[in-house]
């Protein structure tokens, strides 16, 4: 059906246009409409609530009418367009992102002030859209920023579920885990009721004599489940361009199936299929960096990839192109292997569905994909069960084994004499039960092959992917060092400070071209821009402390030294070694004569992250870090001179107000184990100096920022594997400070020791694997490092100021141009004013 207006009636259409506001009075005009009629409220009833509503209403309608003109032109010009597949969108919110970017926070801040409310308190009303555990989803969240902002086309593809990331709260100083229901009310979201397919899992394989008389296979029988696509636009900033993220939700297919069972009387049956269906986008995963090989998630994973899949290829047909140009149109990327399925479905459409050669369809997959690594961690790396699979998507386990069969000969042919390279490169491992490895699907389904800094890449290349590199040459794999967007890690979370900058540099084209930065350094002597530079950082940890004290009832000096930690609690991150270097802190602050203390620094240990439920070894870290709070915050003899906190709930925009707030964060993961890290880079670009090992993004901050910004402690990555193996042979002596902070652990310092002992056995008794014993006295000798250097804050102001002004290697622009030249091969297309 056409659903398009013909030429002649066009005029009347475009006479009434939607239009936009763009000025404060036209701004309360909206907001009043929206609170009058879509929310059905008045001036004698609207709380916060309905005025958030109202402006997120208002802006959203900005949103749309440039979204539907991207869209358009898009489809007009039909150049080639970027997919991002990913699992995980770790949003945040979107109203106060939405104001920046179109330019009228301003406006709006005037606007409600004039109608009786604060901007402030409007904003906090929003619910986070926490669709993503930690990194790789805030990654995807600042990918889809950035390529709005660059006008790339370029869609994201998640799956929209019922249930984020689960709210945390801390209760007798465990974690408990809150259902994240997020979905009521959120005006960000546009369901497409029109906009389905039908997924199918189960079933059989047939085979039958196609047209010219060769073997073809179908997929037969089995359950379909129906997706609906739910569009999110993307506004990029300062551009009109905004573009589309659709996520996926699951519902039982509007079939007869259901109906037939319901009219036969079988409705308690009919109902669990319902659900059944319901349930594949009904919550994320809660694990960071682990995969546990589960049935409902491999499921997630495939009604994703093929809604997704069918809908580019959908898009692809209607312009009528051959085949052959698919790859010049689209290229895919793979967040991680969890949309790997997305390269088996693509290849199974070609040859099945489409008739195409085998050969000729894999050319075009692996020209059309691309795959980007996050960690080498051997429990994240996915492998899914065979008899799993086969059970579940038959028809891809036997395309994979043909992938497996094509690249096993291809080795082979090239590697006679290697007796070993084919079970170590197969897809499949030999294991009971097999097993299909992830990695290796995607590599060689893909034609780039990237990892998240330089050293992560590096280690790639010389251990996991190392016989890939031998058959594919060294050119498939490269590096691509993670970024974040400046809107929101900066302009958005530290307004002051971006204003600061602006007005030193004349304008706020930094967020546009972060390399700008550098230009602040010639101000690092100015008096007045370091007293006002220093003033708000003092104001942003005043308002940490206000957090602090109405969530936890602590109350902190903000003019104590803020040491802070924030991420997902992982024994890799050790935020064990951290907890221990604040007891070893508080244990020499005790044995302490008056005179001694009048010269210590005083400190506040912020913690904040989640533990994913089942991850026993993390929960005991957040109950011994509350413990350790408990003890030390109430103790007389310590007073000011340390107070540990931990923050409940750490999320996107509790995020936006820790990150301005620190003086030192904290980024110390065993070398080797962090793919990047992230956060890192959010706390130097908001002034504050970090503490970290040789590992990750840490590397490149500090050949950005010079050594003598950064505080580097332990082992390196090269050292790691060799002091593992020395403690399985038994060459392990634990450190002395470490033995003193334990002794105090075991004498019930912090409530019953038995609650910590498999703690403090895994490093004495266990080999101490993430070597938190061998890097203790390199870690506390660098701590009274920091004291010293906090203690002169004028060097410390200096080295504040010189960081942020090198950090714009690290935005998001940078990293999305990157993928864009050598990996997508798109370019940037503009939508103008007048269209
Ligand atoms: C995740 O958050 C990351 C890697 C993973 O394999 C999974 Cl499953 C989740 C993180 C890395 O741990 C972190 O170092 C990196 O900065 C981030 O991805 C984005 O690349």
């Amino acid at each position: 059906v056409e659903a398009s207006i013909p030429e002649p009636l066009r005029e009347a259409w475009k006479k009434h246009s939607a239009s936009e506001f763009t000025n404060k009075e036209e701004f309360e005009k909206e907001l009043v409409r929206h609170i009058e009629t879509t929310l059905a409220r008045s001036l004698y009833n609207c709380d916060e609530l309905a005025a958030y509503s109202g402006t997120a209403l208002a802006f959203r309608d900005r949103l749309i009418i440039e979204w539907n003109k991207t869209q358009q032109r898009q489809t007009f010009t039909d150049q080639k367009r970027v997919y991002y597949l990913s699992l995980e969108f770790l949003m945040g919110r979107a109203l106060d992102n939405a104001m920046l970017n179109v330019g009228l926070k301003e406006a709006a801040r005037e606007g409600l002030s004039d109608l009786g409310f604060q901007i402030e308190d409007v904003i906090s009303q929003e619910h986070d859209a926490a669709l993503g555990n930690g990194g790789l989803g805030r990654l995807a969240a600042c990918f889809l920023d950035s390529m709005a902002t660059l006008n790339y086309p370029a869609w994201g593809y998640g799956l929209r579920y019922r249930y984020g990331i689960f709210k945390q709260e801390i209760i007798n100083g465990y974690q408990v885990e809150i259902p994240d229901y997020w979905l009521d009310n959120n005006p960000w979201e546009f369901p497409r009721h029109d906009v389905t397919v039908d997924i199918q899992f189960y079933g059989n394989v047939k085979k039958y004599q196609g047209e010219n008389g060769k073997i073809a296979h179908s997929w037969e029988d089995g359950e379909i489940v129906q997706a609906t696509a739910y569009d999110v636009p993307i506004p990029g900033y300062g551009t009109k361009t905004t573009n589309n993220l659709r996520l996926w939700s699951s519902k039982a297919s509007s079939g007869e199936f259901d109906f037939q069972k319901f009219n036969a009387g079988d409705y308690e049956s009919a109902v669990a299929d319902q659900q059944n269906a319901e349930t594949i986008s009904a919550v994320l995963y809660p694990n960071d960096n682990l995969e546990r090989g589960k049935e409902l998630r491999l499921k997630q994973q495939y009604f994703w990839c093929a809604a997704s899949l069918f809908d580019i290829v959908r898009r692809f047909k209607k312009t009528k192109r051959a085949w052959s140009e698919f790859p010049d149109q689209i290229a895919i990327q793979l967040n991680d292997t969890h949309p790997t399925l997305a390269i088996v479905e693509l290849q199974r459409i070609l040859i099945d569905k489409e008739g195409l050669e085998w050969d000729e369809a894999w050319n075009i997959v692996t020209k059309t994909f691309a795959y980007t690594n996050h960690t080498v961690l051997p429990e994240a790396l996915e492998k899914w069960s065979v008899p799993l699979m086969q059970n579940l998507l038959p028809r891809h386990l036997q395309i994979i084994y043909e992938i497996n069969l094509f690249f096993l000969q291809s080795v082979e042919k090239r590697f006679p004499k290697d007796r070993e390279i084919l079970s170590r490169v197969s897809i499949i491992e030999e294991s009971h039960p097999k097993m299909v490895r992830m990695a290796y699907l995607a590599i060689i389904g893909s034609h780039k092959v990237n990892g998240v800094a330089e050293l992560h890449s590096d280690l790639l290349k010389t251990t996991l992917f190392k016989d890939f590199v031998e058959i594919y040459g060294v050119d498939r794999f490269m590096n691509v060092t993670n970024g974040i967007t400046p809107r929101r890690w900066l302009h958005q979370a530290n307004p002051r400070l971006s204003a600061l900058i602006a007005e030193k540099l004349g304008s706020y084209e930094f967020l546009k071209d972060l390399t700008l930065l550098d230009k602040i350094e010639a101000f690092v002597d100015d008096k007045a821009f370091r007293a006002e530079w220093a003033e708000i950082k003092r104001e942003n940890k005043a308002r940490l402390a206000k957090h602090i004290k109405a969530t936890t009832g602590f109350d902190v000096n903000p003019n104590a030294l803020f040491d802070v930690q924030v991420k997902r609690i992982h024994e890799y991150k050790r935020q064990q070694l951290n907890i221990f270097g604040v007891i070893h802190r508080y244990l020499t602050i005790k044995n302490m004569t008056p005179e001694q203390k009048k010269k210590v620094v005083p400190r506040v240990s912020i913690f904040g992250g989640k533990a994913a439920p089942g991850y026993w070894m993390a929960k005991t870290i957040i109950h011994l870090i509350n413990k350790v709070a408990e003890v030390v915050n109430k103790d007389p003899e310590v007073g000011d001179l340390l107070k540990v906190i931990f923050i409940e709930d750490y999320n996107v925009s509790k995020a936006e107000i820790i990150c301005p707030a620190s003086d030192l964060s904290e980024h110390i993961s065993t070398a080797g184990t962090e793919g990047s890290g992230t956060s890192n880079m959010k706390f130097v670009l908001n002034g504050g100096l970090i503490i970290g090992t040789c590992d990750g993004a840490n590397i490149e901050i500090t050949r950005e920022i010079g050594e003598q910004n950064i505080f580097l402690f332990g082992n390196l990555a090269e050292d790691v594997e060799d002091l593992r193996h020395r403690h399985f042979y038994g060459d392990f002596k634990l450190d002395p400070q470490l033995e003193r902070v334990f002794n105090a652990i075991k004498g019930n310092t912090f409530g019953d020791a038995g609650d910590f002992s498999a703690l403090t056995n895994s490093i004495e008794e266990h080999g101490d694997y993430y070597l938190v014993s061998d890097d203790f006295n390199s870690y506390v000798t660098t701590h009274d490092m920091v004291d010293e250097a906090f203690l002169n804050q004028e060097e410390w102001l200096a080295k504040s100021i010189s960081s942020v002004a090198r950090m714009g290697f690290f935005s998001m622009d940078r990293v999305t141009n990157e993928y864009a030249d050598s990996i997508w091969n798109v370019e940037p297309l503009n939508i103008k004013e007048d269209e």
